[in-house]
């Protein structure tokens, strides 16, 4: 497994704080903690009791710091292991010195990341929740953290785990086909077996879609602002921001670069990118500018688009218009304190979908509303799609798919293209609900599944020898089986901890 030697790191962060703690793990934890700690009083080190004492350097007997201590033994700790913790002044210098004394007394220094793995490695947590744990010290917004939280306590693992045991019957199935295929024993029809398999591939797929949305709750919503030049745009930012971050003047073509920053919305991390107002343009700068704005407009999650309601529509306009298409968006009708020039019907009639807010970027009462409609467009970009639409079923037991319907040809290539399951005789079932995925190793795994589970419903409705089925079928077991670290080899986990800090 790992070399069960004794490790040491500090646990908060470098700098100056009131408090700093010093963590070690392993088998001489105690015995080292006993080397360099004097509790006051005399007191033992009951576990789990904080005791006040002195860090004294062994060999010298020089007083280092007061500082309190506690000791947790293993299995009931953090790592499966003897921890101990010794919280000192938070100096930058007094940590190091502790640190140094327990290297000295015979710790090493741990690996980032090396705490958390030892928990995984002594079955503490498994490797989503060993993941949760970084993604929780990463989050940055509400909802990230919500994502972060619901794996760490399980929810994904008791997810996979349970497809996982789906899966593992359905390997059970094949076996009684295997070894007793000739006996008079009443058999799993293949049908059956395609249809569980089906309903499985729902189920995976739900969990896999949802990545996408996962990682704009963690990563937070990009949004570009487009419009053309002097509609408003860096008013926008600016009053979202609730800063003069962006330069603003009544020259058309002021803002010359893409201008980015981060809000927070309710739950959600917004980073909103102010660009070059579009036109065409003979000034090289300018056009070099308007090309940054429409890379920005291409990879943005969310698009606002902003007009000027005190002007009539240009052809500028209408290429904002045409950016929208097809486009999760809000657009703003700016300067509503003006008199107006276009309403919101002009918007329309050239073929603008996306919501409309009547706006003035120089009224900051108005800044609310904009907060709600912005709030409101991202969380229909992250919220599940079947949810909504879920609530007619919400709590009716699944039923299998082979009992609903005959296996058709032609639902499997519907599933097969991804189309909205809840349509799909297959629904998936309603235990799916609310669970996001947020990490790309996860999506693989979920997609590799994917993958075998339906080479594994093509081989069972093609009649192939039970044997072949069953490899594909444990091939989705594993895969489902590497998310929560069943299965998971030395490279995976350096991967996985590498991304940690030291001390975690
Ligand atoms: N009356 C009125 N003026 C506004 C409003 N919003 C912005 N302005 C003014 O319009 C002018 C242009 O605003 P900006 O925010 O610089 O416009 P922009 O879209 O960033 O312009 P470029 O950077 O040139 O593309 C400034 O003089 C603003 O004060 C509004 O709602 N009402
Ligand atoms: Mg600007």
């Amino acid at each position: 497994m790992y070399a069960a030697d004794t490790i040491v790191a500090p646990a908060t962060a470098p700098g100056i704080g009131a408090v700093a703690i010093v963590r070690l793990s392993g088998p001489r934890a105690f015995e080292i903690l006993d080397a360099i700690f004097r509790p006051a009083h005399h007191a033992d080190l009951t576990p789990r009791t904080m005791r006040l004492g002195d860090v004294v350097d062994p060999a010298t007997g020089a007083r280092i710091d007061r500082a309190l201590a506690v000791v947790m033994r293993g299995p009931a700790s953090l790592t499966g292991e003897d921890v101990a913790e010794i919280q000192c002044h938070g100096g930058p210098f007094v940590v190091r010195r502790i640190v140094a004394l327990a290297v000295g007394a015979g710790a090493r220094m741990a690996e980032p990341g090396e705490f958390t793995r030892r928990a995984f490695l002594n079955g503490r947590i498994d490797l989503a929740e060993a993941e949760a744990v970084a993604d929780i010290v990463a989050a940055r917004s509400e909802s990230a953290l919500a994502i972060a939280l619901d794996q760490l306590s399980g929810a994904l693992s008791a997810r996979v785990a349970e497809l996982r045991a789906q899966v593992v019957a359905i390997r059970a199935h094949l076996e009684v086909e295997i070894d007793f295929s000739d006996e008079d024993i009443r058999l799993p029809s293949r049908r059956e077996v395609g249809a569980e398999v089906e309903r499985l591939i729902a189920d995976v797929a739900v969990i896999h879609d949802s990545f996408a949305r996962g990682l704009l709750m963690r990563e937070g919503v990009r949004a570009t602002i487009v419009g053309k030049p002097n509609a408003g745009k860096s008013s926008l930012l600016n009053l979202l921001l609730g800063a003069d971050r962006a330069i603003v003047t009544a020259i058309a073509g002021t803002t010359r670069d893409v201008i980015e920053d981060s809000v927070q919305l309710g739950p959600y991390a917004l980073v909103l990118n102010d660009t070059a107002g579009v036109r065409d343009s003979a000034d090289d700068l300018e056009r070099i500018g308007i090309e940054r704005t429409m890379r920005s407009a291409r990879d943005a999650d969310l698009l606002i688009a902003m007009f000027d309601s005190s002007r009539a529509l240009e052809s500028a306009d209408l290429d904002v218009i045409r950016l929208t298409a097809g486009r999760p968006g809000l657009a703003i009708l700016n300067k509503r304190d003006l008199p107006a020039a276009i309403a919101a019907a002009d918007l329309r009639e050239h073929g603008m979908v996306i919501p409309i807010l009547p706006f003035s970027a120089i009224q900051l009462e108005e800044a609310g509303a904009l907060r709600a409609e912005l709030t409101k467009a991202i969380a229909a970009l992250v919220s599940p799609p079947y949810l909504a639409r879920s609530s007619t079923t919400a709590g009716a037991e699944p039923s299998p798919s082979y009992l609903a319907r005959s296996f058709t040809g032609e639902a499997a290539e519907r599933s097969e293209a991804g189309e909205g399951s809840a349509t799909s005789p297959a629904a998936p079932s309603s235990s799916n609900a609310q669970l996001t995925i947020s990490r790309e190793r996860h999506r693989d795994a979920l997609s590799i599944a994917l993958g075998a589970l339906k080479n594994a419903r093509s081989a069972a409705l093609s009649m192939m020898p039970p044997e072949i089925v069953a490899v594909d079928i444990m091939a989705a077991a594993t895969a489902l089986g590497s998310i929560t670290g069943e299965v998971s080899t030395e490279d995976v986990l350096d991967a996985i901890f590498r991304d940690f800090c030291i001390g975690k």
